[in-house]
């Protein structure tokens, strides 16, 4: 079922799936855990500018042992405060193709996701990590600060208090206590995230692409408002989606009888 995959030292793609809908998109820098260096952060960029236009849902994963220990501190060193400044922002610029770009994204995490790699998790839009996931934060103990929208992602999922502790303290969540928290949506054995996201990115790449849409783009975005300005903005997508041919085809098809009921699976 893969139409095409390319892959380098850094990044690999992979298109797959009945229709070539599913993007599978893999950290491939095991030797170093899959920091991230400067060509990394570009790959991923690219990628999400350039998914073909099949691609209705797309998993990141990491190879060997870890998802990602975050940047690469190597690169940090010769660094002045204005150059520091502008890799931040090329953080912000490819990330947000991530969260923004044309589809959901489905994390499957293991091991290590600290630091970087936390703040490219969270910038998906569900995380799928098994038992040996564990999250940390150690820009605290290397006497630097979040740069890749983790201030903004994570007290989103978590709250500033936690975030702030895991800096103060160099406090490691582990897969369980994650889950519990909010850092993921779901939890599975280990050795089984990927297969799992694979499954829930093939559910997502099934909805409406205006619903996916919606979910991306409206959603958060209401969340953030007032709630007078947030119930308007709600009403306006709600009269997009469901004046789209294709929500009313689905609303027909439960009136008719031949589509799933809501169960308890
Ligand atoms: C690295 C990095 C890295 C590993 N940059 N080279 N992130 C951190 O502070 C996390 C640092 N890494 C670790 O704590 C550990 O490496 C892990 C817990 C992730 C994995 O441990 P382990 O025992 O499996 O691997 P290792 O032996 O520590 O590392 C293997 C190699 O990867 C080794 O290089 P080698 O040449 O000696 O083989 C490590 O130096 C290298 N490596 N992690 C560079 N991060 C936009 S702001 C974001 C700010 C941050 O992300 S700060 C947090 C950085």
């Amino acid at each position: 079922m893969t139409q095409y995959k390319s892959s380098t030292d850094l990044i690999s793609l992979e298109i797959t799936g009945e229709s070539h809908e599913i993007a599978v998109i893999r950290l491939t820098r095991p030797t170093k855990r899959n920091a991230i260096n400067d060509g990394l952060m570009a790959a991923i960029k690219d990628v999400f500018e350039n998914l073909p236009s099949t691609v209705r849902a797309a998993v990141i994963a990491g190879e060997g042992d870890h998802f990602c220990a975050g940047l690469d501190l190597s690169e940090l060193q010769e660094r002045d405060a204005g150059q520091g400044l502008m890799h931040s922002r090329s953080w912000t610029v490819a990330l947000d193709k991530v969260q923004f770009g044309p589809v959901p994204v489905v994390a499957a995490l293991h091991g290590a996701v600290v630091g970087g790699g936390l703040e490219l998790a969270t910038t998906c839009h569900i995380r799928v990590a098994d038992e040996t996931t564990f999250y940390a934060l150690p820009e605290g103990s290397r006497g630097i600060f979040v740069g890749g929208g983790g201030s903004v992602r994570i007290p989103k999922l978590i709250g500033a208090a936690r975030m702030a502790d895991m800096m103060f303290t160099g406090r490691v969540y582990n897969a369980v206590e994650g889950e519990k928290v909010g850092l993921a949506q779901y939890l599975v054995p280990k050795g089984q995230a990927f297969e799992k996201a694979m499954e829930i990115a093939k559910r997502i790449a099934q909805n409406a692409p205006l619903t996916n849409y919606a979910l991306m783009h409206a959603l958060p975005r209401i969340a953030e408002q007032n709630a007078d300005h947030g119930f308007f903005t709600e009403s306006m997508m709600a009269a997009i989606a469901q004046s789209a041919p294709e929500a009313k085809a689905r609303v027909k098809a439960f009136l008719d009888g031949k589509a799933g009921k809501v169960k308890v699976e």
